[in-house]
């Protein structure tokens, strides 16, 4: 039995978005709570010890931080995302790593002060993303044509 889950988003947040696919993609049973970023609620500011989102309410405890997260959903249910082999697995990891980065870069690139900021995060981004092409090939995931071998 599947502990009561409740996932506290935002509407623009792609950390949301990662454990959002989790879920998805695992069809497993959960609530969802957006609160606004820009004014933040008293009682996500008591639990959330960052004070971002995405949390996971797990029967009413705390989990922070998206790659956790998915990492514990993933955990909890069978079938797991993960490669079976431990160096694939590792490998994987590395690269939820480098996505956590990514996801931090676009956020500068977004919110750039001015151009020249602008377009030293838009270069920095294509070279990521190039490398990040790199790895898939020719196919659209990690695992190969679908998102669990
Ligand atoms: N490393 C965190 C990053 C989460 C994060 O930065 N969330 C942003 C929204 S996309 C947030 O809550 N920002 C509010 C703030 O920093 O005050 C994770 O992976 O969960």
């Amino acid at each position: 039995m599947l502990p009561k889950l409740k996932l506290i988003s935002h509407t623009l947040c792609p950390y949301v978005q990662r454990s959002l696919i989790t879920v998805l993609e695992k069809q497993i049973p959960y609530d969802r709570e957006y609160i606004d970023l820009a004014n933040k609620p008293d009682w996500f500011l008591k639990i959330s010890p960052l004070g971002r989102v995405p949390l996971l309410l797990v029967d009413g405890e705390v989990l922070f931080e998206s790659a956790v997260i998915c990492e514990y959903l993933d955990e909890i249910t069978p079938d797991s995302l993960h490669p079976p082999d431990a160096l694939t697995k590792a490998k994987h990891r590395s690269w939820i790593e480098f996505g956590s980065n990514l996801l931090t870069k676009i956020a500068g690139f977004y919110a750039a002060k001015d151009q020249e900021t602008f377009e030293a995060k838009r270069l920095d981004l294509i070279a990521n993303l190039e490398l990040l092409e790199a790895q898939l090939d020719a196919v659209p995931f990690f695992a190969g044509e679908k998102l669990i071998d």
